[in-house]
This record gives C-alpha cells, sequence and structure tokens, in this order.
C-alpha cells in the first residue's frame, strides 16, 4: 500500500498542536529554516558545475580555510533567518561574534545557533556534508536585542534541534523533543517528504567511528576500547565495522539509523577535542537522545554542560547507549589504573 504525503510543513504545525500554550512561532521559524537549507541544498549539489569551490583565502576564527560554500551557506542562513520576526540574535560557527537582528526587523522569543556547512574539507571530493541548527527560548527580556547571555545556555535548553545532509539525497532530520523525523527531499517539486518517521537508534550497534590516525595522542583507555571493538583477543568474535567518514553529520546519520558510536574525543593535541558544543554536539546530542540514544564527553552529559564561550569546543562520545556506556566505562577504568 503506498504510504500517505507528509509535508515538512504539515508536520511542524501537527507537532506544534501537541503544545495548547504555542504561538505558531516556532513552526513558522523552523519553515524559514528548511527553506534556507533547500538553497543550500541547490547550491551544493551546483558544487562541481559552477566555478564556486576553492578557497577565499581567508581563514575562519578556528585557523581553518573557509570555502566558497561555507560562507555562502552562512550567509544563506542569516538572510533566509534575521527577518522573520521569530529570532532575537544568532550564532554561527563561521562568525567570531554574534550575530544581531537588523534594526528596523522585528525581535523574536528564540535563539538560533548554527554550523552552515559542517564537514566542509569534504565538499571538493564530492562527499556528503551537511547543516546543523539548534534553537533555544531567550532567557533576556523579551523585545529588546538578544545576548551573549542568551545563546550561553545548556543543550537540555534547546526546544528544537535538526540537521540537513546533502548526501545522496538531501534528507532534514529534526527534533522538538517528541521523537525524530527525518524528511528527504524531492528535487522535482521542492517539498521536505516525511520518509523517516520516529527515528530510534538502536541500543547497540556494530560500528565505531572515529579519526584512528590519531591513535598515539590517544587516551589509554580509549585504546583498549577501541581494541576491544576490534575484538583482537577474541578470534572467534566478530569484530565491529569502523566507518569514518571525516563529516559529523553524514557519520552519525548513519550511525543514528544502523546504529554504533561516533567519538571525537580529547587526545594530546586535542585536550578539548575538536567538535563545537553549540554548533555540533548540543544539537546532534538532542536528536540522538531522543531517539533513545546518549551522548556524552566521555564523563558528563553534553546536554548538561555550561558553555563559557559560543565556540566552544568538547569530546564527544554519542551514539547507541550501550556503545556509549562501554567507552565511558573503558575511559573510567583507565583512570583508575592510573592512579
Ligand atoms: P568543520 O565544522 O570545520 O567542517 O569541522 C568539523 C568536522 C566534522 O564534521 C568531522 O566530524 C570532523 O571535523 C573531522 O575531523 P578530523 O578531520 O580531525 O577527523
Ligand atoms: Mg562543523
Amino acid at each position: 500500500m503506498k504510504q500517505s504525503f507528509m509535508t515538512l510543513q504539515r508536520h511542524i504545525i501537527e507537532e506544534e498542536r501537541r503544545h495548547p500554550q504555542a504561538t505558531g512561532e516556532l513552526s513558522s521559524l523552523l519553515w524559514d529554516l528548511s527553506l534556507a537549507t533547500k538553497v543550500i541544498s541547490l547550491e551544493v549539489n551546483k558544487a562541481g558545475l559552477v566555478d564556486i569551490l576553492g578557497f577565499t583565502g581567508e581563514e575562519n576564527i578556528h585557523g581553518e580555510e573557509v570555502k566558497k560554500l561555507d560562507r555562502f551557506a552562512h550567509e544563506m542562513m542569516i538572510r533566509a533567518m534575521d527577518h522573520g520576526g521569530h529570532l532575537c540574535v544568532m550564532a554561527s560557527e563561521e562568525e567570531d561574534n554574534i550575530i544581531h537582528i537588523p534594526k528596523n526587523k522585528k525581535i523574536g522569543k528564540y535563539v538560533l545557533m548554527f554550523d552552515p556547512l559542517d564537514g566542509s574539507s569534504n565538499i571538493d571530493a564530492n562527499v556528503s556534508i551537511g547543516t546543523i541548527f539548534s534553537i533555544y527560548k531567550r532567557v533576556t527580556p523579551d523585545g529588546k536585542p538578544g545576548t551573549v547571555e542568551d545563546c550561553l545556555q545548556p543543550g537540555v535548553k534547546q526546544v528544537a534541534a535538526g540537521y540537513t545532509i546533502y548526501g545522496s539525497s538531501t534528507m532534514l532530520v529534526y527534533t522538538t523533543g517528541h521523537g525524530v523525523h527525518g524528511f528527504t527531499l524531492d528535487p522535482a517539486f521542492g517539498e521536505y517528504l516525511l520518509s523517516h518517521p520516529n527515528i530510534q537508534i538502536p541500543k547497540k550497534g556494530k560500528i565505531y567511528s572515529i579519526n584512528e590516525g590519531n591513535y598515539k595522542y590517544w587516551h589509554p583507555g580509549l585504546k583498549k576500547y577501541i581494541k576491544f571493538l576490534q575484538k583482537d583477543e577474541d578470534p572467534e568474535e566478530k569484530p565491529y565495522s569502523a566507518r569514518y567518514i571525516g563529516s559529523m553529520v553524514a557519520d552519525l546519520h548513519r550511525n543514528l539509523l544502523y546504529g554504533g558510536i561516533f567519538m571525537y574525543p580529547a587526545d594530546k593535541r586535542h585536550p578539548n577535542g575538536k567538535l563545537r558544543l553549540m554548533y555540533e554536539c548540543n544539537p546532534m546530542a538532542m536528536i540522538v537522545e531522543s531517539a533513545g540514544g546518549r551522548a556524552t564527553d566521555g564523563k558528563n552529559r553534553i546536554l548538561e554542560i555550561q558553555p563559557e564561550s559560543i565556540h566552544q569546543r568538547v569530546p564527544i562520545f554519542i551514539g547507541s547507549e550501550e556503545d556509549v556506556l562501554l567507552a565511558e566505562k573503558f575511559l573510567r577504568e583507565a583512570e583508575v589504573e592510573a592512579v
């Protein structure tokens, strides 16, 4: 039997109806966001055809080279979001300071944090990349411009989070805390259609994702954990599969569907890991937890970390609950042994 159509717009409205006090503002905000991602998707798909690839020669505030498409995605998000009347402030991985709403525009009650194009070092190789977003309610008084205080909220305060993956098809995955839902963009008529309702991550997976090239810099507990997954000492047992794209969105999207663990740990070279709490870890943690998984920094729940700065990095262990719990156990035991 053919499934009936559920567009993203209808889904968002139906989700908001669950909250009797809802005003419809969050729905409009998510709708504006989805529009921005459609434009970015179009541009990403054209990347090989138009002269858009290559470095701009600039560095972003993390000292990394910024490619033109990153800049395009960053500007598109702002252009799509700064005049809807729903936001009081934004912050982007690509911009040093918080982004204010233009003076002549209505100031709303929500805060948007985003990574406009995650995994952008993969663009030239036609590998999947994505946009990640996170939405909070403001904590400063209504009607005034938002401040950095509005941005520095722990992930548990997110009211919605999601990502778009520009892969073999474009998909948007989001949650408002009641289940995780995936929509596939129909390129013919430009609508996101519900394709993955109520995604649940398996409690235990068979995949681990980590940049294993950093092995020599790792914590001894992590080394042991990975060896355990490889079943080095047990010839009878089947090892886990290693899958690492180097695009968090793509690596996590796969693990969300198939189960497994994704890690970007602290190591000797990256004392706080690499990934950003506000733009990458919190939104992904909300998604994965809402799908029944777990996300920690090896000890603490990601969503409960009190951020100190908008570009802060944290180590992350995220995915199937049992896999993340086991990784934490290995780290803990190695620390006890070291004392
Ligand atoms: P970006 O936001 O500058 O694209 O960097 C984040 C990306 C993640 O998508 C990915 O998981 C990680 O960097 C890969 O890092 P590494 O190359 O060190 O393994
Ligand atoms: Mg990123």
